[in-house]
Order: C-alpha cells, then structure tokens, then sequence
C-alpha cells in the first residue's frame, strides 16, 4: 500500500505482542524500565512501544503507579514498564521509593533513562543518580524538538562520551528514534559491558566517598557499595538502617566523614553533595550543547501573557467561560439534531409495529434508554473530552493551576492540587486517582474530598441539558459558582478538621506545546468508548428496571416512601424519589429516568423552573457516583467513604430544600 513509509503503520518494524503471544525462541523476556524526571516523554515513549494508552499529558506527575506492557522486537518479547517521574533516587516521596526499588532490587535488563533536551541540566541531576546504581543503561534524549524551537543542539555523540552509556535522540510524538533506542537496547542487553566512563565529584568528597566506599564493601545491599557510601553521607534513612544494622562501626565512620566534608565547604553533607553533582550535570550539558541565537517564542510570549498577575487571570475566566459555553452551544445543537433524528426513527417504528402494550414497553423500556444517552448526554460529553484534552496537552491546565496557587493554600492544598479538580469535570474517577500527585495523605484526602464535588460531565449533562436549556445559560453558571463556592468553602473545614500540616510546593511549569490531533483525537475517543462501554448498558438496565417496576407497581412505593424528602422538604415531582435514587450508579441517569417516567424529554412540561434549578443543584450535589464511591473506599477506606458519602448526601438535601424556598421568597419561580 502507498504510503507505508517508515513512518506510517507500524513504524518500529515492531509486533505488539498479543495477548497470548508465545514467547518466541523461547527465551526469557528482555525487561526495560522507563525512568526519568516528571514530563519528559516516558509515557508517550510507553504507549508508542506498547500501543498501551497511558495517561499522557503536559504537567508533571500523570503517571503516578508503574505500569507495565510488551512488544515483541526481533523476535524476542519486551516487557516494558512505565515509572512515575522522579528527580531524586531519595526515599522522599512514595515515586521515589517505587522506582528506586524497583531499579535496584529488581533490576530490569536495561534501564532507559528518559530525559528533556531542552532541560538538559536539571535532567542529567538524575541521570547522574541513576548511573551510579550501575544498572546497564541507555539515555534516550528526547524532545529533541523542542530543544530545536528554543535554540538548544544537543550533541548524542558527546553527550554520550561523559556519561559513559549510549544515547540515542528521539522526538517521542512523532515515533522518531524508537527504533534505534530498542536497537541499542539490545547492543546493552545483549553486548559486553561497555568500559563505564567515571562520574567524579571534587576531590576533598570523593576521597571519603572512596573511604567509605571501602568500608561498606562487605555489607550485603542490593546496591553497588559507592552508592551506598553516597546515600549514607547524604544521610538516606533506609541505607542508614540497612547498613548501620549490620555493621555499627560503620555509623561513627559516617559521622565523622560528614564532619570532615561540613568542616570543609561549611555546608552540610547532602547540600556538598548536591551542589557537587549540579556542577558535573552542569558541566556536562554545556559541554554537550551548543546554544543558538535564543529566540522570542510564541509560546514564551504566550506564557507571559498567561502567567500574568491580572491579564492571566481574566484570559483564564475568558478560556474557562468559553470552553464551558462553547461545548453548552454544541451540545444544544447537537442534540436537537439527534432528537429530530430520533423522533423520526420512533414515528417509523410507530408506523411499522404499532403503539401496542407490548411494541411501546420495548421502545420505551429498551430503546429509550439507548436513545437518551446519545440524545442527552453524548453531545455534551464529547466536546467536554476534546476541550479537556486540548488544556491538557498544551500546558495551560498547569497554568491555571500556578494562578490557582494562592486561592488552594486557603483550603490547605498547593495549586497542583487544582489539576485533579480540572480533571474532575471529565469524570471524577480519574480526578480522585490523580490526586496521588499530592505528596501527603492529608493532601491526598483534602483533594479527593473536593475532587468528589467537582462537577463531572455526567452532572454537567443535568446543567446544561436541563438548566442552561430550558432556564438559561446565566442560571447553569450560577449553579456552578455556587458548586465553587460549596468546594471552597468545605475544602476550607476540611483543611480545618483533618489534622496535619499544610505543606508549600514549587510546580515547575511545562512549555506550552500545540496539542497533536492525534493525542487529541485519540484521547477523546477512549474517553467516549469508555463512557458507552461503562455508561449505556446501565442506563438501558436501570431505564428497564423502572419500567418493570412501574409496571408491576413498585415505583409507587418507592415514590411514596421519598416524598417527604422529595416534595415535601425540595418541592420536586414524586417522580424524582426513584430517579434519585438510581442516580447513584450515574448522574446523567438522573435526567434520562425522569424523560423516561415522565414519558417526555421535554422538561418545560414537567418541571417549573425553580424545580430544574433545585433538582440540578441536588443532583450536583449529592453523593458522587458509585464507581467514585469504590475510588475513595480502595484509596482511603470505607470509613472515611462514607462519611465523605453521607456528608455529600445531607448537604445536597439540606441546602437543596433551603435554596428552593429562597428562590420561591424572592419570587424567582
Ligand atoms: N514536542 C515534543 N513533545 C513531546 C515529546 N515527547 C513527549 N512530548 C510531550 O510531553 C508531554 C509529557 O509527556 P508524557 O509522556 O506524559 O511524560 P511523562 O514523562 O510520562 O510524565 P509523567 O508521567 O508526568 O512523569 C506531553 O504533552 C507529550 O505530548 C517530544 O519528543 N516532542
Ligand atoms: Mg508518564
């Protein structure tokens, strides 16, 4: 076929392997790790190797648990695994300890650390860290690209001459390099070990680095015994344990040696460290770069405009106001489409079957239900994905979490905090999942807790379809300041309640890049088969079960048993007792049961005003879905689910039925 050039199709000369792919030859699988700084390109190089769908993203700390997935190269099967980006190989944060570990007691076969061109400095700290594990290793220099755009040449040939392993460069978006890097992958699994070129620090650390060096030789660690030497003067917990356990003398050693290098440079051991290795990563980026006349970059004079004290703020309220109308627009038109659409197909089902008992109990017991979700809530969400995705992919999500830095300190969370929140309109699943990236567990909680009350697009589907439609669009924005103003002002006690610190952050800020069509597109679209494959056979069953239930009778009871809640304390139809309660499994059932009980999506019919406005606030409110209820329970415990649950539940109820009397009181119906 035309156009299979090496860049088309399967550009690695790859085979994914299949699920029950043998293992060719025999052989065992060759494991490769994937380790570097947060936002380098591993995960795309992961997904691209693996045809695996990582979270790929432009702000660091996406990738939070290592993941893992094969390709079959030459003939030989490739486990390849996916780390979280980490800065250090300290046992500081949870990432930290996963990869260390798993860098040095497990050992991969080859170890490909990924690092950014266009930062090599900061990038090569690591790199640094990692050569001294003595793992078999290759540096993949990626976003050669970008390093290009911001005037920066990086010479692999050098480069690799001071470090002592291969290195290969790469443009991970474009497939670029992926080839050769599993090439020389397999040079290093398969090769002699290459003569590895020495990383020396000055000459006043290294002499007690090679004293204790000596001493800790006979001291069983997974690690090599100079790495131990240098964690232990910088002071590293687990090694101190290890080591100090199995050999006591060593301790005085190490206090000794400390005090001799404090003595000397009148900064304590880890800083001497540090600023050490700083200078040889310096060295070496310079040496291997050449800097060409720097340019004025659109995306730096973008940055500037967007990271502005008061232009950044109002471009952020105009993006966020017109993302949020833009895809209320669309998804107002498009629906009004799929609804024409749809009532033609039902006038032909009429003409062809008739409305018998039986011929209507399955169209609306049945069908309806595959109606309404492509009716009411697809053309709302896939807009949502793709407007998601492009913030994302550009880096301007991190931008909005750097200008909602100070406003997060309020309720005791860094402005990183925010991204799990923005993620939380898509789908409050993931947002709970991300807020992993919060380095303590209190932050952890704090977040997840606010994360739970973002308005995901399920609860948006009620906004807009309901009240934006048939109220106003002014009405659906209030009732998302008023959903801001709820997550602040709880995010506020909780930071009050849940003991703990609050702890500061510096987030670095990623390039703005153009988001690819590609990653766009592709994201988008797993997005919305996830929705379908998740969403549409529990609308179909619970829109069946309904109706079953009306049928026999029961729905009565139900309705009659919520009345006090429903229309005596919130002033909603009885009808809206059972959709309620089946909103638990998704919220945009909510708007699909009640046009299904009702026997109508036209709303205005059943609904005044104040009611949508009030059933939209409760149902943005109450108690985040079923599949967010299992995130909080695996992530912190049924106990503290449940009260997040019941809390979220009482609060919907108790202000629902105070803003439907204010509302009644200041004559707004
Ligand atoms: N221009 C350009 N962009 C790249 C390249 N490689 C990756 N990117 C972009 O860089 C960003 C980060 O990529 P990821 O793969 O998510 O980074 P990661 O290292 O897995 O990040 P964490 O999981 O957060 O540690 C994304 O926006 C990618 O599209 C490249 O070679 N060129
Ligand atoms: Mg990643």
């Amino acid at each position: 076929m035309a156009g299979h050039g090496p860049h088309h199709g399967r550009r690695l000369g790859v085979h994914r392997r299949g699920r029950h792919g043998a293992q060719e030859r025999g052989e065992d699988p060759l494991t490769v790790a994937l380790a570097g700084n947060a936002n380098v390109g591993k995960s795309v190089i992961f997904n691209e190797l693996t045809g695996l769908h990582q979270h790929v993203g432009n702000w660091p700390g996406k990738t939070v648990e290592r993941a893992e997935g094969a390709l079959s190269f030459r003939g030989r099967v490739v486990d390849v695994i996916d780390l979280p980006g980490i800065y250090s190989l300290s046992t500081y944060s949870i990432e930290e300890l996963v990869s260390r570990e798993y860098i040095a007691v497990e050992q991969p076969d080859v170890l490909v650390n990924v690092v950014d061109a266009s930062v090599l400095e900061r990038n090569l700290f690591f790199t640094l860290q990692l050569l001294e594990l003595e793992a078999p290793m290759v540096v993949a220099l990626n976003q050669v690209d970008m390093a290009e755009s911001r005037g920066i040449r990086v010479d692999p040939g050098r480069l690799s001459e001071h470090l002592g392993v291969p290195v290969v460069p790469t443009v991970a978006v474009k497939g670029i390099g992926l080839e050769e890097l599993m090439a020389t992958v397999f040079e290093v699994a398969t090769g002699e070990e290459r003569e590895r070129a020495q990383i020396r620090y000055g000459p006043e650390v290294e002499r007690r680095v090679g004293e204790l060096t000596r001493a800790v030789e006979g001291v069983e660690t997974p690690y090599p015994s100079r790495w131990v030497a240098i964690k232990l003067l910088e002071g590293d917990e687990e090694m101190r344990r290890i080591v100090f356990g199995a050999d006591p003398g060593v301790e005085e050693l190490v206090r000794r040696l400390s005090s001799e290098i404090e003595g000397i440079h009148g900064h304590d051991t880890p800083s001497v460290i540090a600023s050490e290795r700083y200078l040889v990563a310096n060295r070496i980026a310079s040496e291997a770069s050449t800097h060409l006349v720097p340019r004025t970059t659109f995306a730096d004079r973008l940055d500037q405009v967007t990271s502005h004290p008061v232009l950044g703020y109002l471009f952020m309220f105009a993006v966020i106001a017109a993302v949020f109308y833009g895809i209320f627009s669309f998804g107002d038109y498009a629906s009004g489409l799929l609804g024409g659409a749809f009532g033609a197909l039902k006038a032909a089902y009429d003409a062809r079957f008739g409305v018998g008992p039986f011929a209507s109990f399955f169209w609306f017991g049945v069908v309806e239900g595959v109606v309404a979700g492509v009716t009411i809530a697809l053309p709302y969400i896939v807009p949502f994905y793709v407007a998601l995705s492009v913030l994302e992919d550009s880096g301007y999500l991190a931008r909005i979490a750097f200008l909602m830095d100070s406003a997060m300190h309020r309720i005791g969370l860094h402005g990183k905090g925010f991204i799990p929140l923005m993620l939380g309109f898509g789908c409050n699943v993931p947002a709970c999942l991300g807020c992993k990236i919060m380095e303590t567990e209190r932050e952890r909680l704090i977040c997840a807790f606010v994360a739970s009350l973002v308005p995901c697009t399920a609860r948006s589907i009620v906004i807009m379809g309901l009240v934006a439609e048939y109220v106003g669009f002014e009405w659906a924005a209030a009732l998302y300041l008023i959903d801001f103003a709820l997550i602040f002002a709880l995010g506020r006690v909780a930071f009050k309640v849940v003991p703990g610190e609050p702890m500061g952050l510096i987030m670095e800020m990623p390039t703005y890049r153009w988001p690819t069509v590609k990653v766009t597109f592709r994201r988008s679209w797993d997005r919305m088969e996830n929705f379908v494959r998740e969403a549409f056979p529990i609308m179909v069953a619970g829109n069946f079960v309904v109706h079953v239930s009306a049928a026999v009778g029961l729905l009565d009871v139900v309705q009659g048993l919520m009345k006090p809640v429903t229309v005596l304390w919130l002033g909603l139809p009885a009808a809206t007792g059972v959709v309620l309660i089946f909103g638990v499994l998704r919220k945009e059932l909510t708007l699909i049961l009640l046009a299904s009980i009702m026997g109508t999506s036209n709303f205005a019919l059943i609904l005044s005003p104040v009611q949508m406005f009030v059933f939209a606030f409760v149902v943005m409110v109450y108690v985040p879905c079923i599949a967010t209820i299992a995130v909080l329970v695996k992530e912190f415990g049924y106990r503290k689910a449940a009260i997040i649950s019941l809390l979220e539940i009482a609060l919907a109820v108790g202000l629902g039925g105070v803003i439907y009397r204010l509302m009644i009181l200041f004559g707004l119906g």
